[in-house]
C-alpha cells in the first residue's frame, strides 16, 4: 500500500470561546423560562382526542426509536405514543434471550470478541425510489462501529456488520435512494490503519474514514469500499435524492484537527465542511482498480431465517479510495460553525447544514454546487479535495432567531422543521423563501426530530416528533435517573400544535416512522414449524431426546401448552455442559413459551414464538435436582409447565434417562 500523506488544511481562525460560554448561559436560562408544564399545548381535550386510539383500534404509524445507550430499537405507535416492542440489536436482552441464546450470540460478535452492550443512534428505513418501503430498518452501533439490519417482517435483527478503520460510528447508517448503499462515517479520526503512535501526532497519522456498505437485493450487507478523508470528525450524513441521488453528504467538524480540549480547540474556525461524495464515481474508480487494499479485520454476522441461527463471517482487508487520486469523487462545501445535521429536502436540491454554534441555517443548492464544480469555483483545497466557494453553493440563509440548530426534516408542503437545542424549540420555515413560519418550544432541548418519511422523497407530513434530551419536571420524579422523552406535534395546519409527551426507552437520538398500512400486512404471525431448519429442531414430541457426547449433553426438548417433553432428566454430572434446544410446537399467533433453569449464571432465559427453536447453554454448578419452567404465562395450566434436571457428582453411577410423561 502506498503511504498516505495529508497536508494541513487552512481556513480563517476566529476564536469562539466567548460565544460558547454565552450560549451555555442561554441554555440554562431557556430551561428556567420554560418551566410552565403546559406551554405550547392546545386545549387538553382537543389534544387528547387527536392522540387517543380507542381500545381495539390501531395507530396510524409505526415509529422506530433508537434506544441510545440501551443499544436497542423501540417500536411505538403514533399518534398514541404507545410502546409495542423493544427490538434487541446491539445489546443482550433478557426479555427474550437475544444475545443469550446460542442462535443469536454470533450477532454480537466483533473483531474484539463478544460485545454485550453498545450505543445505538440512528434508525433508517430502507427506501425504494427515495420512499421508505418497509423492507428493513438499519441502525448504527456508535461505540464499536457496526451497522445492523432488522427485518420488518419479523422485527428481528438479521445482520450486524462491523466497520474497520472507524471509531465512533456516528454519521451512520444512511441509505441511498434505492438502498444501494448504507453509508457510515467515523466520528473520531484514528490512526488508519490502527497503530501505536503518539496522540499528538494526530495531524500526521489520524484519518477519517467514510464507509460504503453495499446492500444486496436479499438485504445482505458487504463492505464495498471506504474513502480516506482528512482527520476531521464526521458527524452526520444523508444521501441525495432525485437529481442528487448519486451523492452522499457528510457534515464534518474539527477541521482544525485538534486532539485535545475539542470544546475550545475544534471551535476555532468560522467554517467547517459538508463533504459531498459522488458514490457513482466511487464505484467507477473501484471498477477501474484505482483503490488501495487496506488491512482491517471485521465481522459480518448473518442470521439465517431458515435455520433461525446466526453465523459469523470474518473478513480481512478493505478497498479504500484516496480522494487526491480520484478527481470528482469528493468536494468540500464550507459550512458555518461546527455543523451537526445535514438534511436533504424531498426535491433533492436543498442541502441544509446546521452550524450547531450558530443561529442561522445555511441552505445549499445542489444545482449551484454542480455549477460551481463545472466552473471550478474553488476556494483552495484540503489534501487534494477541492473546497467549493461558500457563496457559489449557498441557496439561502434562514434567519432563525433560535440558537443551536441541529436537525431538519421536511413535510410534503414545502416546509422544513429544525430543532434548536440551545433555545429548546422547533422552528418551521419555508423552503425557497427561507422565512420562519412558526416556532414552538419543546421540553427540553431537542436533538433530532422526526416526521414520518421526513428525510425521504415522500414525507407523510401529519405529525412531528421532537426527541428531547432533558425531561426534568415533565413526569413523576423517579429519583436522579429520569426517563427520556419524545413530544408529538400536529403539523397538518399552519401552526404546529403540541399534542403529547411520551417517555422513551434509553436516549431517543433519532427515529423514523412509516404508515402502518405498509408494515401491517407483511408482518409474520408465526415461524413455520415445517420450514424450521434449525439443526437442533424437535418437530414432534416423539423426537424429543437427550444425547450425551463426552461431556456435552444435548437436550432436544419441545414445548406445547402446557408441558415439556422431556420433563425430567437424570444422569447429568458436574463437569457436563448442557445445551437445552427448545422448540415451541405451537402454530397459533401469540402462543409463546419461555424457558428458565435455576442457577444459569452465564445466560438468561429464552422466549420462543410459535415454531421457533432456541438453545440455552447451562453449566451445572452444584449437585442436586434443579427445576426448569416456562416463563411465559401460556395457559391456565402454565404453572404446571415444569420439569427437573438431576445433577450428580462425577463419581456417581447414574444412567442418562429422561421422562416423556408416559410412565
Ligand atoms: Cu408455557
Amino acid at each position: 500500500m502506498k503511504p498516505i500523506i495529508f497536508s494541513r488544511p487552512m481556513t480563517q481562525v476566529i476564536p469562539m470561546l466567548a460565544g460558547i460560554i454565552a450560549m451555555a448561559g442561554l441554555l440554562l436560562a431557556s430551561c428556567q423560562a420554560r418551566r410552565s408544564s403546559e406551554a405550547g399545548a392546545i386545549n387538553a381535550q382537543e389534544a387528547a382526542q387527536r392522540v387517543y386510539v380507542a381500545p381495539g383500534k390501531y395507530d396510524e404509524f409505526y415509529a422506530f426509536m433508537s434506544g441510545g445507550y440501551s443499544g436497542q430499537v423501540s417500536v411505538y405507535g403514533l399518534p398514541s405514543g404507545r410502546l409495542f416492542k423493544i427490538i434487541p440489536v446491539f445489546s443482550q436482552n433478557p426479555e427474550n434471550g437475544y444475545g443469550y441464546s446460542e442462535e443469536t450470540k454470533p450477532l454480537l460478535m466483533t473483531s474484539y470478541g463478544f460485545i454485550p452492550w453498545d450505543d445505538a443512534h440512528h434508525p433508517e428505513l430502507s427506501q425504494t425510489n427515495g420512499v421508505p418501503d418497509g423492507r428493513w430498518l438499519f441502525i448504527n452501533a456508535n461505540n464499536t462501529p457496526r451497522v445492523a439490519r432488522i427485518d420488518l417482517k419479523t422485527f428481528e435483527t438479521v445482520e450486524t456488520i462491523e466497520i474497520p478503520n472507524s471509531a465512533g460510528n456516528h454519521s451512520s447508517p444512511f441509505v441511498t435512494e434505492n438502498t444501494e448503499y448504507v453509508v457510515a462515517g467515523t466520528r473520531f479520526s484514528v490512526p488508519t490503519p490502527q497503530q501505536d503512535v503518539p496522540i499528538d501526532s494526530y495531524k500526521k497519522n489520524f484519518k477519517g474514514v467514510l464507509s460504503f456498505i453495499k446492500v444486496e437485493p436479499s438485504g445482505d450487507m458487504d463492505l464495498a469500499f471506504q474513502v480516506i478523508m482528512p482527520g476531521f470528525d464526521y458527524d452526520l450524513a444523508h444521501a441525495g435524492k432525485g437529481k442528487s441521488k448519486d451523492w452522499v453528504f457528510f457534515t464534518c467538524y474539527n477541521s482544525e484537527e485538534a486532539h485535545t480540549l475539542l470544546e475550545v480547540n475544534a471551535s476555532q474556525k468560522d467554517k467547517d465542511f459538508v463533504a459531498a461524495i459522488n458514490w457513482k464515481k466511487a464505484e467507477a474508480y473501484i471498477q477501474q482498480g484505482k483503490y488501495h487494499q487496506m488491512p482491517g479485520t471485521y465481522y459480518d454476522n448473518r442470521f439465517d431465517t431458515s435455520t433461525q441461527t446466526a453465523r459469523s463471517f470474518v473478513h480481512k482487508g478493505v478497498k479504500v479510495l484516496i480522494p487526491a487520486e480520484c478527481p470528482g469523487l469528493v468536494y468540500l462545501i464550507p459550512a458555518p460553525k461546527s455543523p451537526h445535521g445535514v438534511d436533504v429536502d424531498p426535491s433533492g436540491n436543498y442541502i441544509v447544514a446546521n452550524g450547531k454554534l450558530n443561529a442561522d441555517l445555511s441552505v445549499f443548492s445542489f444545482d449551484k454546487m454542480q455549477q460551481a464544480i463545472q466552473q471550478k469555483q474553488f476556494d483552495g483545497e484540503v489534501n487534494g479535495i477541492p473546497v467549493l466557494k461558500f457563496d457559489a453553493t449557498l441557496a439561502g440563509i434562514v434567519k432563525s432567531g433560535g440558537l443551536g440548530p441541529l436537525h431538519t426534516e421536511f413535510d410534503d408542503k414545502g416546509n422544513a422543521y429544525t430543532t434548536f437545542f440551545i433555545s429548546s424549540e422547533v422552528v418551521k420555515w419555508k423552503l425557497g423563501t427561507w422565512q420562519v413560519e412558526d416556532r414552538q418550544p419543546t421540553f427540553y432541548s431537542p436533538g433530532h426530530l422526526m416526521i414520518p418519511g421526513g428525510d425521504s422523497r415522500k414525507p407523510w407530513g401529519k405529525y412531528l416528533v421532537a426527541l428531547n434530551k432533558i425531561t426534568k419536571d415533565r413526569y413523576l420524579p423517579t429519583g436522579p435517573e429520569l426517563c427520556q422523552s419524545a413530544q408529538l406535534f400536529d403539523i397538518s395546519g399552519d401552526k404546529m400544535k403540541l399534542l403529547l409527551d411520551f417517555p422513551t426507552v434509553g436516549e431517543p437520538h433519532y427515529a423514523q416512522a412509516i404508515p402502518a398500512s405498509i408494515l401491517m400486512p407483511q408482518s409474520d404471525k408465526i415461524y413455520s414449524l415445517a420450514n424450521n431448519r434449525n439443526p437442533y429442531v424437535t418437530k414432534t414430541e416423539k423426537e424429543a431426546r437427550v444425547v450425551r457426547n463426552g461431556r456435552r449433553i444435548d437436550v432436544y426438548m419441545t414445548e406445547i401448552r402446557s408441558h415439556f417433553v422431556p420433563d425430567n432428566i437424570e444422569g447429568i454430572h458436574l463437569g457436563d455442559t448442557v445445551y437445552f434446544h427448545l422448540t415451541n410446537l405451537e402454530q397459533d399467533w401469540d402462543a409463546a413459551h419461555g424457558f428458565a433453569v435455576e442457577g444459569n449464571r452465564d445466560n438468561a432465559e429464552l422466549l420462543l414464538m410459535p415454531g421457533q427453536t432456541k438453545t440455552l447453554k447451562w453449566v451445572p454448578q452444584r449437585v442436586g435436582v434443579f427445576p426448569f419452567y416456562c416463563t411465559d404465562f401460556c395457559s391456565a395450566l402454565h404453572q404446571e409447565m415444569q420439569g427437573y434436571i438431576r445433577v450428580s457428582a462425577p463419581a456417581e453411577q447414574v444412567a442418562l434417562s429422561w421422562s416423556t410423561g408416559k410412565e
